[in-house]
């Protein structure tokens, strides 16, 4: 079955001025739909086309670039868009606040080492926060549309937040000031949604 672009929770002028409506617009309809596209292109006909999204990214062949991309790509714009809101921002409640606590030593901590990953990965790419079985959390940053699921990717556990720093991500409305991005994104954080998944996985 093919995979399809989800669509959004809300309307792509409600997280201004956080993230401006043409971004988001042109990120969703555009991008993450090539995404879509030219994943499903790469898998028609293949063993791949009967997997599910995660298996893909879990068993990936890095070689293969067209499903590394494209699959990397669907995945991590869907889980981007989910973990974002208009009612968002604010701290982490219980269970995902005690386990940044543990890890960082505070919110701010986290905060502080989060946006570095995300400042600090060059050219195109990926900061994410991941959550372990045994409740542990840790952050790291990827390239391209990297994440990870994929194996020998950067940290093991699985991605519950993610920040998308290609420059179409943030380029029409803040140029090259990507740390002033990487900062507003903390207004639009759905902190719920990354509990129930980090719920979901520990
Ligand atoms: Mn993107």
């Amino acid at each position: 079955m093919a995979f399809e672009l989800p669509s959004l929770s809300y309307d792509y002028n409600e997280l201004e001025p956080h993230i401006d409506a043409r971004t988001m617009e042109i990120h969703h309809s555009k991008h993450h739909n090539g995404y879509t596209t030219n994943l499903n292109n790469a898998i028609t006909d293949t063993p791949l086309a009967d997997l599910s999204i995660e298996e893909i990214l879990d068993g990936l062949d890095l070689n293969n670039k067209a499903v590394r991309n494209n699959g990397g790509g669907f995945y991590n714009h869907c889980l981007f868009w989910e973990i974002m809101s208009p009612n968002g921002g604010g701290l982490p409640k219980g269970v995902l606040f005690d386990a940044i606590d543990n890890e960082f030593g505070s919110f701010e901590n986290f905060k502080t080492e989060f946006s570095k990953a995300a400042a600090t990965q060059f050219g195109s790419g990926w900061a994410w926060l991941c959550a372990n079985k045994d409740g542990s959390v840790e952050v790291c940053s990827t390239a391209n549309q990297d994440n990870p699921l994929m194996p020998g990717i950067s940290c093991s556990g699985t991605p519950i937040l993610g920040i998308d720093v290609w420059e179409h991500a943030y380029y029409l409305n803040y140029q090259n000031r990507r740390p002033d991005y990487i900062n507003a994104f903390f207004n639009v954080i759905n902190w719920e949604k990354v509990t129930s998944l980090y719920n979901d996985i520990t």
